[in-house]
């Protein structure tokens, strides 16, 4: 294909020794350029032009954009996250593995969900169950081969549906062989890989040796210091999260060329694009300051947006994404709404979509657990609204394996109101802007854990956090634990619940990794999946709602009251199409009112057997969720 911007580059070049064109580094030529002579000029046209006829470029056509937006596959998905250590156990060693996952593709497929994403599958020694790598293009023995993967991608692929897989390249595991080779001395080729610092010096220890201490105060997300020292080569080495989990240095352009190649495996495996884990910490500042006092407070924000980080997610995409129909999500720990669109901008080449954290930890106050409330909820997705414009795409998400379970934090897991306020959860995440992920069990109404003791926990953050809090004294342990009853990750990890078998179907083991949630005999997927008014069905219905009518993807939201405390009501309007979603949050009846302005035509679904009568006041039940289609 004749390229003209090749020709013009290329008489540019002449005489000039820049690298080869898709070279990573820009291209900075800091020779003078002596301008290519005349002659070459010609000699260049006179060689090239004879050789390709010129034809005008066909520009592509422009792609029609739908409400200012430009269609494409992974905007209009619904993403299912499988946490495959909690999945299904296919081997009977109680723990969930990759032959598990593809004996459940078909109720995954009935669900309706089109897109999976799977939580680290790779080698790992498991120090933050698979979050820590030790080899990238290896699947964890505990998981099953690379066969089983790939049986899994096909399977995957025949039920048209699609996979992303996990990338976690802020930090591999310290057993990883760059990592064995880094610590081995200062002039390592693999040193620079990471992060190594001198100590600085400490107090005279009781053995009236000299101490040294930390390079600075990071903390650790995983409790103590962010450093941890190398008596190898008596230096501290960096880990933002556990000890085993040393942070790679991007600043290293061996690095990141080792991360596009893994990235590139993958994806010529078939696999259609990747979560990314805590992408936005990569870029550090080499220096390594003290945290100020505030930063200290909320220290995620500080290790986000490295004076980097654009510039190496813009490179990824020109090495590995603008190569291949992928999407990408990145998990945006410390980063805020208004930077979002710095990163998802379709002009900025960086990433699809992110995560934000500010909706699925309005639970929280730190790490205490603070009930969520609707108002602060329905603020955040108006500011959602108002700084994402139809070039930054959002997701919506209160769910994942890092948070506690979306009934039991945003809906009602008691007896009573467990079904309709999980109905009214899915009704809310698959009718609001963005595209939505929902987490293994969630269709269910799977529940907290009724943890009793540090025992009942697995999570390394909790452990270092018990060490760290209970052990000294700190922090009472009944508080603790209560506490982590709501909050733990631990929460939303236990295993699925198929069926009413020992270990909720999970294993055939006697022992779970990590024990079932007794509540499996009521609730299990069995059960949803023949009961027509299940969750299950209700959430697949509201899926299949989503397939027919794009206004849910790409119409208009507009809040129509955003004060009510206990009435979340909202409007999708795509053209003449409108959509009315009225969603009880409380447990009580409300009879609500609706604005005289509002022209209701009739009632699509709702989560309870409600006349669908079209009045002007709804009386709403508790936890009850309705869709109207406007006239
Ligand atoms: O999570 C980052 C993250 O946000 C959580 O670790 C969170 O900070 C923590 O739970 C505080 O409550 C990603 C992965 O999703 C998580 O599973 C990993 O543990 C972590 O990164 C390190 O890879
Ligand atoms: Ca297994």
């Amino acid at each position: 294909m004749f390229d003209r911007h090749r020709l013009l580059l290329f008489i540019k070049r002449a005489g000039t020794s820049c690298p080869p064109l898709d070279a990573p580094t820009s291209c900075v030529d800091h020779s003078p350029v002596k301008p290519p002579s005349l002659t070459t000029i010609a000699l260049a046209l006179a060689i090239l032009a004879p050789m390709a006829p010129i034809q005008a470029e066909t520009p592509a056509p422009a792609p029609t954009l739908i409400n200012g937006y430009q269609p494409t596959w992974w905007k209009e998905a619904v993403v299912y996250q499988v946490y495959p250590r909690s999945f299904k156990d296919s081997n009977g060693d109680g723990i969930g593995d990759i032959p598990g996952i593809t004996s459940k593709l078909d109720y995954l497929k009935k669900l309706g969900v089109n897109v999976i994403w799977l939580s680290p599958h790779y080698d790992s020694p498991n120090a933050d169950n698979g979050y820590d790598i030790r080899d990238y293009r290896k699947v964890m023995a505990e998981f099953g081969t690379m066969a089983d993967f790939d049986k899994m991608l096909a399977g995957i692929k025949q039920r048209h549906m699609r996979l992303i897989v996990d990338l976690v390249v802020n930090h591999t595991s310290d057993e990883h062989h760059w990592f064995v080779e880094s610590r081995k001395s200062k002039d390592n080729p693999y040193r620079d890989f990471y992060f190594w610092r001198d100590g600085k010096p400490g107090p005279t220890g009781p053995d009236g040796k000299p101490t040294t201490l930390p390079p600075n105060n990071d903390p650790s997300f995983f409790s103590g210091s962010a450093w941890q020292f190398d008596p190898t080569t008596s230096q501290y080495y960096l880990h933002y999260f556990a000890v085993k989990q040393p942070d790679l240095n991007w600043d290293n352009p061996k690095v990141r060329e080792e991360v596009y190649s893994l990235m590139r495996f993958w994806l010529d495996k078939g696999v259609d694009g990747f979560r990314m884990d805590v992408i936005p910490l990569i870029s550090k500042n080499p220096a390594f300051p003290d945290l100020t006092p505030d930063q200290l407070h909320n220290y995620g924000n500080a290790y986000a947006n490295g004076p980097r980080m654009h510039d190496y997610l813009q490179e990824m995409n020109r090495n590995v994404m603008a190569k291949y129909d992928v999407m990408t999500v990145g998990e945006a720990l410390g980063i805020s709404l208004e930077q979002t669109p710095l990163i998802v901008g379709d002009n900025r080449h960086e990433l699809n979509m992110i995560f934000n954290f500010d909706a699925i930890r309005s639970n929280r106050v730190g790490r205490d657990f603070k009930p969520a409330d609707l108002a602060t909820l329905k603020a955040i997705y108006t500011r959602h609204a108002e700084v994402l414009d139809t070039h930054s795409w959002d997701t919506v998400f209160l769910s994942n394996h890092d948070n506690p379970r979306i009934v039991s934090t945003f809906g009602d897991d008691s007896p009573e109101f467990r079904v309709p306020s999980a109905k009214l959860l899915a009704t809310m995440l698959l009718t609001l802007h963005g595209t939505p992920f929902l987490y293994q069990g969630d269709e269910l109404g799977m529940t907290n854990y009724p943890f009793k003791a540090i025992g009942d926990f697995d999570d390394i953050e909790v452990k270092n956090a018990h060490k760290a809090n209970v052990v000294t004294g700190k922090v009472n342990e009944d508080v603790f634990i209560a506490n982590l009853r709501h909050t733990s990750r631990d929460n939303s990890r236990t295993p699925m619940q198929w069926d009413t078998s020992t270990n909720g179907g999970f294993t055939t083991a006697a022992k779970p990794w990590l024990a079932e949630n007794p509540n499996y005999t009521q609730i299990n997927a069995a059960a949803e999946v023949s009961d027509p008014n299940s969750i299950y069905n209700y959430t697949a219905k509201l899926i299949a709602l989503r397939r027919v009518h794009q206004a849910f993807v790409y119409g208009d939201y507009k809040d129509l009251d955003p004060e009510n405390k206990s009435i979340f009501i909202y409007t999708r309007t795509l053209g003449t199409e409108s959509y009315l979603v009225v969603l009880n949050f409380s447990s009580g009846p409300v009879a609500y009112t609706l604005p005289t302005s509002l022209k209701v035509d009739s009632l699509v679904i709702s989560n309870l057997d409600t006349t669908n009568l079209i009045t002007s006041t709804l009386n709403l039940a508790g936890w009850e969720a309705r869709i109207y289609k406007l006239q």
